[in-house]
């Protein structure tokens, strides 16, 4: 054994042994518990791994090494997200087929995460672009279609113009496209959707039934956005013309001074007036012009302008001016709302913009009278409201409703935020959607011995820039015959966007090789759900919500018995790196900033191992840390250190030492309640997610056992402590701990042993007696464990009886403590 800690002799050694002893192959043998640990399908890019996605994959990587040591089978699978548009565009961006750089890509990745020593079963690894995977990607897109859940529709879709493909909503941040950054427009081309708002409900509250960040479940919620109230009819004054409004606040309704449409909406030009109509068309066009997201904002001026109409308030007949303005969309609930100043801020904002009148209808408690200075949102006592006035806002929310109901003018309803879910893309590297559409016939599916639609091999795949797809342009691909008539018919030349494949990827693992089936029934039941998953909270709304409803659609249709994929939910930090620019200044590590550190620059300075203890050490698993230098070589310090402590105990080790811990001293009872504190603390905080405060009490211990060597030397309490050392360090470290296992004599892996048993009562603190004195006499002692730290052992002597007696009238000037012996209070 060398006597220095030097990684490249040892790491790759260890991996290459592991591999061909297929230490992490998953199997369903011995009647085991399983655990199904699972990283964020990642789309495998050309600028390889950096340390930052490694703080994804080591995490889980440590816990599913621990689980394998903890008797349960173990499945840690791996598979490329290789559809889709940013493989696309960066093939175009290099001038290379993606047929070409995806491969190269993931052999890069696949060295990569071999290199870090992530424990990956191989044999499973799956790739979305291939089309044994994909066939089954299709065969669920038709399963969605035989369920009514697929459809095609010529609604107005959201554009990128520079990645010349329809986005879903969720892929819009801000008005801008999620991936270029560009500004989307509305498109009117037909799109495939899914129709994912049939699921809204179970969407939000099955979030009930798994463990995830309350955050996490928190975006879902609100991207699904359920919103309970009342729906009524509002009659135009004068005419038999009507439109619904829609409000989550019916118990305002006597309040409402105006009502507004939305720029859009159908009734506009009908009911304008002829004096109105200039200024109404100027504005539906300047309307037309602004993001949603701007007409909504709280800093966006309230505008709008009048119709000419009046629209009649159905619970007092009152005429009221109809507006339109751009605070109403035409997207949501029914386009149009009843404006209520008094008490919500857009409509007090308007109405004072516009001079409309302002009608308290809840009265805060103890309100003087005076007039409101800001929109009152909170409940309160109902006035000016007829019938239920005096009652309590919350009440008459449910009473007026009730009226409503009774007297036909309106109901109660659920409005969703959520829309379908647009998943056709005019873009060539993904799954073609299996459908043949003819002009007889319609939409037909692609017959189940026919898939799969295989995405054809071409020279030319860029986008077409007209909105079609390129896979228009290939004859022989578009023309073919009606699978039902047999008649003259055209594939749909639409692919499905990435978001499909890994909707199910997840199922795909359970069963990887499975050609006339998407998945193993058995090994689905066996495997899934996925009982930790691991990947960045950037994916918080989209790709966890199209996995839950794919999952929920498949337990529909009896494919599985789960209704959640994912039982539980981590997300790990970022990571920020030194500005070159700014030096002194952190940054979110990113190629073009230029600031990456890759994974093999560290290895190869430091080794994989302290790559891994650095990542877990240096802050909590959830929290954004800055890389520093200094940190990674302390790491590696310690490793050295380890190493050496092995390598000068290990002439001493005795395998039998588990025999020979009887009449022990305290230094060797002290070294034994230590081993067993930190190997129970360590798999607590592995389960937890809690790997800095792991590797602070390693350290702890290695100091411990430095300090004992000497004092204890050949003590049997000596060759535990090294023994379950290697152990209990190996999730973390397993290329120095395999090593170090030989090195004490042992054979084989230390991922083949057990999880070191804690002794309970050699972890029991010990208890100690404190003398405990009043200026220098003895008074009285305590019993109190043998860990007491100095701040408590004086506040244990502050508060005792006898002292307090015996200082009495006196002020403590002073308290001297001798851990482990006496407490002397002085005072006078
Ligand atoms: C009258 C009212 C009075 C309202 C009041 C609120 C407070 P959520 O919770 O998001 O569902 N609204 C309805 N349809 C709208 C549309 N198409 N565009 C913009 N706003 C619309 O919000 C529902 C509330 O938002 C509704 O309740 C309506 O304003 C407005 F004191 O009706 B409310
Ligand atoms: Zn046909």
């Amino acid at each position: 054994m060398d006597e220095r800690y030097i990684p490249e002799q040892i790491e790759a050694k260890w991996q290459q042994a592991w591999k061909e002893a297929k230490l992490f192959k998953a199997t369903e043998e011995g009647g085991k518990p399983k655990f199904y640990g699972l990283d964020f399908f990642p789309y495998p890019s050309g600028n390889g791994l950096s340390v930052g996605h490694c703080r994804n994959y080591i995490p889980t990587d440590v816990l599913c090494r621990f689980m394998r040591m903890n008797g349960r089978n173990v499945m840690h699978p791996m598979g490329w997200d290789a559809f889709g548009l940013p493989a696309e565009n960066e093939a175009i961006k290099k001038n290379s087929h993606p047929n070409k750089t995806v491969p190269a890509y993931i052999a890069n990745y696949t060295r990569q995460m071999n290199l870090v020593g992530i424990s990956f079963d191989w044999e499973r690894e799956v790739n979305s672009s291939s089309p044994d995977y994909y066939k089954w990607t299709q065969w669920f897109f038709l399963l969605l279609f035989k369920r009514g859940l697929a459809y095609r529709s010529g609604a107005p879709a959201n554009w990128c113009g520079s990645c010349s493909t329809v986005l879903a909503n969720e892929e819009v941040e801000n008005g801008n496209c999620w991936r270029c950054g560009n500004p989307v427009e509305k498109k009117n081309l037909p799109q495939w959707f899914f129709k994912i708002t049939d699921y809204a409900d179970r969407l939000a509250d099955d979030l009930d039934t798994v463990d995830w960040p309350d955050g996490i479940k928190m975006m879902q919620r609100n991207w699904i956005g359920r919103s309970e109230g009342v729906q009524f009819t509002m009659p135009i004054a004068g005419s038999d013309k009507s439109f619904e409004v829609f409000t989550t606040r019916v118990d305002t309704v006597f309040g409402m001074s105006f009502a507004v449409l939305a720029p859009e909406h159908p009734l506009v030009a009908e009911i304008t007036t002829p004096e109105c109509l200039a200024a109404v068309e100027d504005y539906v066009a300047e309307a037309k012009r602004t993001s949603e997201i701007d007409r909504l904002s709280t800093e966006h001026e309230r505008t709008g302008v009048f119709t000419g109409a009046y629209a009649i308030n159905p619970v007092n007949g009152q005429e009221l001016p109809l507006f339109i303005a751009d605070y109403v969309l035409a997207g949501y609930g029914s386009g149009a709302i009843m404006a209520v100043p008094a008490h919500d801020s857009r409509d007090y904002d308007f109405a004072k913009q516009q001079n409309l009148p302002i009608t308290v209808v809840i009265r805060p408690d103890g309100w003087d009278g005076s007039d409101f200075t800001e929109a009152y949102t909170e409940p309160g006592t109902m006035m000016n409201s007829g019938e239920f006035d005096g009652m309590g806002s919350i009440a008459a929310k449910s009473a007026i409703a009730d009226w409503m109901e009774a007297h036909k003018v309106g109901h109660r309803v659920v409005n969703y935020r959520l829309r379908d879910w647009l998943i056709s893309r005019q873009r060539y590297w993904g799954a073609p959607i299996p459908i043949i559409h003819c002009p007889k016939c319609g939409a037909v599916p692609v017959p189940d011995d026919q898939l799969p639609v295989v995405l054809p091999d071409v020279e030319n795949y860029k986008p077409t820039g007209d909105g079609r797809s390129p896979l228009a342009l290939i004859p022989d691909f578009v023309n073919v015959s009606c699978p039902l008539c047999g008649g003259l018919a055209s594939r749909e030349t639409d692919t499905m966007g990435g978001f499909a494949c890994s909707s199910w990827y997840f199922l795909r693992f359970a069963s990887p090789k499975e050609d006339d089936r998407p998945f193993d029934p058995e090994k689905v039941k066996y495997w899934l759900p996925v009982d930790t998953y691991v990947g960045g909270a950037e994916h918080a709304v989209m790709h966890l919500l199209y996995a839950r409803f794919w999952t929920k659609v498949m337990y529909d249709a009896d494919l599985i018995d789960f209704i959640e994929p994912f039982s539980n939910l981590k997300n790990q930090g970022m990571v920020l790196a030194p500005d070159p620019k700014n030096p002194g200044t952190m940054i979110k590590m990113s190629k073009s900033k230029g600031n990456v550190i890759t994974p093999d620059e560290v290895v190869s300075k430091f080794g994989a191992d302290t790559l891994r203890l650095y990542e877990l050490f240096v802050a909590p698993f959830d929290q954004t840390i800055e890389w520093r230098d200094e940190g990674v070589a302390g790491g590696n310090r310690f490793l050295g250190r380890v190493w050496r402590l092995v390598g000068e105990l290990r002439g001493s080790f005795d395998g039998k030492y588990a025999k020979k811990l009887t009449d022990l001293d305290a230094n060797e009872r002290a070294l034994r309640r230590k081993t067993h504190q930190v190997t129970a603390k360590v798999a607590d905080d592995i389960q937890r997610f809690s790997y800095n405060t792991a590797v602070a009490v390693i350290m702890e211990w290695v100091n411990l056992i430095y300090d004992m060597k000497s004092k204890i030397p050949g003590s049997p309490a000596l060759s535990e402590a090294i023994e379950y050392l290697v152990l209990v360090l190996s999730p973390i470290c397993p290329h120095l701990c395999d090593e170090l296992w030989q090195e004490i004599g042992h054979t084989g892996f230390t991922q083949k042993q057990n999880w070191p048993k804690v002794d309970e009562d050699a972890m029991a603190a010990e208890a100690l007696t404190i003398v405990l004195q009043v200026n220098g006499k003895l008074r009285d002692n305590i019993s109190v464990p043998v860990d007491t730290d100095q701040q408590t052992l004086e506040e244990l002597a502050l508060a005792h009886p006898t002292v307090l007696r015996f200082s009495e009238g006196m002020t403590v000037r002073k308290v001297i403590v001798v851990p482990g012996k006496l407490v002397n209070v002085v005072a006078n």
